[in-house]
Formats: C-alpha cells, structure tokens, sequence
C-alpha cells in the first residue's frame, strides 16, 4: 500500500446541489484527507488548460462550458491507494453505468453534469494538483 495524492474537483452542478459536505464526508469514511482546497469560479482558460488532454474531442467544449457554468470545490485528497480509492468512489463517468452507492449513482444527473472529477492516474494527480495549488 501507498500513501497517495490525487486531484478531486466537486463539479458545478453537485455544488449547486447543495452536496459538498455529503461528499466530503464519503471521502472521509474512505479514509482520504483533505489536505488542500478551494472554492472557486474556474475562468474558461482554467478549465481548458485543465482538460487540455481532450481538447480534440468532440465534447471537450461542452465540458469547458459546464465547468465554468458555476463554482466549483476544488481539493487534494491524501490517503492509501488515494487514486484509485477516488476513482471507486466515483463511480463511472456516466452515471447510468456507476455503481449503486458510488457519488455518480447518487448525485449526478448525466454524463455531461457527473458530479465530480477525479485523476485518473498516480502521474496525471502530480500534475493536476501541481495545475490548481501549485
Ligand atoms: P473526469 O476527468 O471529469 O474525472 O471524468 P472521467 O475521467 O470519468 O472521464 P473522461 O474520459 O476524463 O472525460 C472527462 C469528462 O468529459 C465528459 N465526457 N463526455 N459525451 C461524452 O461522450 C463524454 N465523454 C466524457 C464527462 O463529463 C467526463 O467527466
Ligand atoms: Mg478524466
């Protein structure tokens, strides 16, 4: 087992519904710190910068649309096996296919509003941590 950090942002629309510390709390029963955070308005740059890796995709500017429709909670999470352990309590990316009792199943509405962003691997949460707190 290693100690981890990944990249964890509360998306706009799971913001706006008022979940934040319903998540929060499913990270600390997982066992993931939260060691840094913040609330902010993502500006379009930002979040095109932050998805760069799909900016050739054909939704890559309804994703940078969405992130920027709202604010967003933005945090490091520090626990063992910390990306991964994000990525189950995710759940898939479109919430029809997430696991009942995953944050997608219970909080998101489709796969465009899905709630929550998490790294998807050990390398990409160093850069994206590094991307937001430096
Ligand atoms: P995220 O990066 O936000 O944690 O999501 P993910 O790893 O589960 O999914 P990824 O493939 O990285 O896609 C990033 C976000 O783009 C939107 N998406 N839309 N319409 C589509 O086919 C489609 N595919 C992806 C989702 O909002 C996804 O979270
Ligand atoms: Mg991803």
């Amino acid at each position: 087992m290693a100690l981890e950090r990944t990249l964890s942002i509360i998306k706009p629309d799971a913001v706006a519904k008022n979940v934040i510390g319903q998540i929060y709390t499913r990270f600390e029963n997982a066992g993931l710190k939260i060691v840094a955070a913040k609330f902010v308005q993502l500006t379009q740059a930002e979040a095109e910068g932050f998805y760069a890796v799909h900016k050739e995709r054909p939704f890559f500017k309804d994703l940078v649309k969405f992130m920027i429709s709202g604010p967003v909670m933005i945090q490091a999470l520090e626990g063992e096996n910390a990306v991964l352990k994000n990525r189950e309590l995710m759940g898939a990316t479109n919430p029809k296919d997430a696991a009942p009792g995953t944050i997608r199943a219970d909080f998101a509405e489709s796969i465009d509003a899905n709630a929550v962003h998490g790294s998807d691997s050990l390398e990409n949460a160093a850069i994206e941590i590094k991307y937001f707190f430096g």
